[in-house]
């Protein structure tokens, strides 16, 4: 469906396929390091946006259908430079095994049309008015998505109406846009406009995931493609690939029919889905996610006084992370699952050959066990979005900026508000990753026959490389 409204869509993934596959011949087992090409090639990232906080416990219930959870809160509203009028979370399976099954997530915005520093009082009840009298979704959708996880599945017949629906859901709307009326909220606001002013959602973009985001913006820009200025995320470097990094193209015209004030309906265009692509790397602990936003923040002030980005953020990146694997997991900056060393490679000794300290034998830390060998460490891929990316893809492909109107913070909202709205808890996603890795340890425990809080993943309190 995405492919036949974007054509630009299909070009975007002819040319990752290119890159994934070069990526594969030339760095063998080590592309698949983070994932399996089969997942690789199937995963996705869709965006939509929806007006309130009723259409967003719909999108719940829809995408709920699909194994698909709420994880993490964003707030897009005071993001420097290019404030957006939501907040947003992201639905996607939680377990290990489900993302094997269903790499896919939909990053989701909701409006906040009671945010008085977008919109005053009187726009904001033009808009909440028009909302309350739309309906994203047809019964029969919700009532198969609430039915499928309520009955353990569906038969294939009402699986194969619930999939029409859904996709149908997120099609592009061919009713006319009223004119006057979405210029008014593209003054304050293109996302508001792109919200509410039309009759439904639909799929902003689909982005698929590439092994060499470097290779792949150079490939597209040979193409003659406009990326925008800067891969969004952590920079090229010699180390580890951490967190996300994306790329994107600037949205492309699209026709759409408008109604204008005369009641005639015109032809024009609208500027508004746009094609990006992205590069996974290893999820950062809490602490590594802090030693992140440090390194941004020094990135940006060597920026400000005049520096290249991408060479002052080689420079931080080499002083401040680890620049190996083993380094990022021993430093307890990044996220692994461990598992019993495959003997029959002889990848070292196991547990039994305890660590004898003079007189005494221990039974070895799982540092210990790491650093002999005995244990693997793997990394854990990271599975969620990253705030000031999600910003500055919104803002580099739209027209103009958001204005803000008044100087009064809006209204406080964060993961609570979400789990409220959506009648369900949302997951941090520190937590998953955290309980991956725990699981990870306690079946290595079970091996092992040990105590399971005699195995403690590093804490992340390395000192910084000089
Ligand atoms: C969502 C922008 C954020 C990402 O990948 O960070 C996003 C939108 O444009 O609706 O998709
Ligand atoms: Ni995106």
């Amino acid at each position: 469906m995405y492919g036949r409204e974007v054509p630009a869509y299909t070009a975007l993934v002819e040319v990752t396929s290119g890159v994934n596959a070069d990526a594969l011949a030339r760095d063998g087992v080590r592309a698949e390091r983070l994932g399996t090409i089969g997942r690789v090639t199937a995963e996705r990232h869709g965006a939509i946006r929806v007006g309130t906080p009723a259409e967003l416990a719909q999108v719940a219930r829809v995408f709920g259908a699909f194994g698909m959870e709420p994880v993490g809160f964003y707030d897009l509203r005071d993001a420097p430079g290019a404030p957006v009028p939501v907040v947003s979370t992201a639905f996607r399976p939680v377990s290990a095994g489900e993302l094997a099954r269903n790499p896919f997530r939909v990053f989701t915005s909701v409006l906040v049309t009671g945010d008085r520093r977008f919109f005053d009082a009187d726009l904001q009840s033009r808009l909440e008015a028009r909302l309350a009298r739309r309906s994203l979704f047809d019964p029969d959708l919700l009532e198969l998505a609430d039915r499928a996880p309520a009955d353990g599945g569906l038969p294939p017949a009402a699986a194969d109406r619930l999939l029409t629906l859904a996709a149908a859901a997120f099609e592009l709307s061919r009713e006319p846009v009223d004119r006057a009326w979405y210029a008014e909220l593209a003054a304050v606001s293109p996302v508001a406009a792109d919200i509410g002013g039309v009759p439904t959602t639909h799929l902003n973009h689909l982005t698929p995931r590439v092994l060499d985001i470097d290779d792949l913006y150079a490939r597209m820009t040979d193409r003659g493609i406009a990326m925008i200025d800067e891969i969004q995320g952590p920079p090229r470097w010699a180390g580890p690939d951490v967190l996300l990094r994306q790329t994107s193209f600037r949205a492309l015209a699209e026709p759409r029919r408008f109604t204008e004030v005369d009641g005639s309906v015109e032809v024009g265009e609208l500027r508004v889905r746009f094609g990006e692509v992205e590069a996974r790397g290893i999820a950062l602990t809490p602490a590594g996610r802090d030693r992140y936003d440090t390194m941004t923040a020094e990135v940006d002030a060597a920026v400000a006084a005049g520096a290249p980005r991408p060479a002052a953020a080689a420079a931080v990146w080499a002083r401040r992370l680890p620049s190996t694997e083993a380094e990022l997991e021993s430093s307890g900056l990044g996220y692994f699952t461990y598992r019993l060393a495959d003997r029959s490679r002889g990848s070292g000794r196991t547990d039994s050959d305890q660590i004898s300290d003079g007189r005494q034998t221990t039974r070895p830390s799982l540092a210990e066990l790491v650093a002999v060998g005995a244990v693997v460490a793997e990394p854990v891929v990271y599975e969620d979005f990253l705030p000031r990316s999600a910003a500055g893809i919104f803002a580099s492909n739209l027209d103009g900026p958001a204005t803000t109107v008044g100087a009064d913070g809006g209204p406080e909202l964060d993961l609570d508000w979400i789990a409220g709205v959506i009648g369900a808890p949302v997951h941090d996603p520190v937590d998953l990753y955290a309980a991956q890795r725990r699981a990870s340890l306690d079946a290595l425990a079970a091996t092992l026959g040990r105590d399971p809080a005699s195995l403690q993943p590093p804490t992340g309190h390395l000192e910084e490389t000089a």
